[in-house]
């Protein structure tokens, strides 16, 4: 009995001296995170190796596609600190008349996986498919630091072209002369009730070279079961706003059900004015055709 006393004492001891030790050391090494991907491309470049990958192991056009890029230094394996690392992306394209050209699309830069100093995590919004080497294609672009060098690296990509059962992720919308691109983020955890919900609204600029946050809507969400009578949530949803501290339109998107979800979109100006996608009535069985979907 006394020996079931003491170890019981022990366990206790041992547990508040981890708890002590932890709230004293909150930057002490947490375990990282990665997330399951499979590789796309990799590409050596000086000593250092970039591998490309995803959940989905490929890009797809018109879509927003999570990017992690990790690097490994084949000279130095002890060497696993990569500084500043950044990613851009650029289309070249081949017109009909022989004439080239190229733009841009909107990116969720890379940051480090919490833990880690070199799997970094990102966001690519390609916004059309490239499928043609030398002809309709991407460019990944990655430069990073380590040992005060900097490697840059390019990085030629395949991006298809979204297939039907693949879920409609980004979408496009113009406004008094402008294209706009709304991105719906990864809902982390998705689960049946309140889910916090983020898109990114980019304004194309420069004749899609550059894509800065545009801020000066709002956005209404109304998510329905289209195979089931396109019931809703049952209630109406608080129009996502603006946040300037992350630069996202952020809400709570309620889901009462697992399944298929078809999320109506309506985005409004600062005049409440409709200007992209269309209201629809609580008993309407015909969607908006503006719209994100999720599946779960
Ligand atoms: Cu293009």
């Amino acid at each position: 009995m006394k020996k079931i006393i003491y170890f019981t004492l022990a366990v206790i001891a041992m547990g508040i001296t981890a708890a002590c030790s932890s709230d004293d050391n909150p930057n002490e090494s947490v375990n990282p995170i990665i997330p399951p991907a499979k590789e796309i491309i990799s590409k050596t470049e000086s000593n250092l190796t970039f591998i490309i990958k995803n959940k989905e192991g490929r890009f797809t056009g018109d879509a927003t596609n999570k990017v992690i890029v990790e690097i490994i230094d084949n000279i130095d394996s002890q060497n696993t600190v990569f500084n500043n690392t950044r990613m851009g992306i650029t289309m070249h394209m081949t017109m009909a008349n022989g004439h080239k050209m190229s733009h841009s699309a909107p990116i969720t830069q890379l940051k480090p996986i919490q833990g880690t100093t070199n799997v970094f995590e990102g966001e690519l919004m390609f916004t059309m498919a490239g499928t043609e080497p030398g002809v309709n294609y991407w460019v990944l672009e990655i430069e990073t630091q380590t040992k005060g060098q900097t490697i840059k690296t390019k990085i030629d990509l395949m991006v298809y072209p979204r297939g039907e059962s693949e879920l409609k992720t980004l979408q496009k919308f113009q406004y008094n002369g402008n294209t706009y691109l709304i991105a719906m983020h990864e809902i982390e955890h998705i689960k049946v009730g309140d889910n916090s919900f983020l898109l990114s609204v980019y304004q194309s600029d420069n004749h899609g070279a550059e894509f800065p946050y545009a801020k000066d809507f709002t956005i209404e969400i109304d998510p329905r079961m289209p195979t089931m009578a396109n019931h809703g949530v049952g209630k109406i949803l608080p129009p996502l706003q603006y946040s300037s501290a992350t630069e996202k339109y952020e809400g709570i998107i309620t889901f009462n059900m697992t399944g298929y979800w078809y999320i109506n979109l309506l985005v409004k100006n600062n005049a409440n004015e409709i200007i992209a996608g269309q209201f629809v009535e609580a008993d309407s069985q015909i969607n908006s055709d503006f719209y994100f979907e999720v599946d779960f």
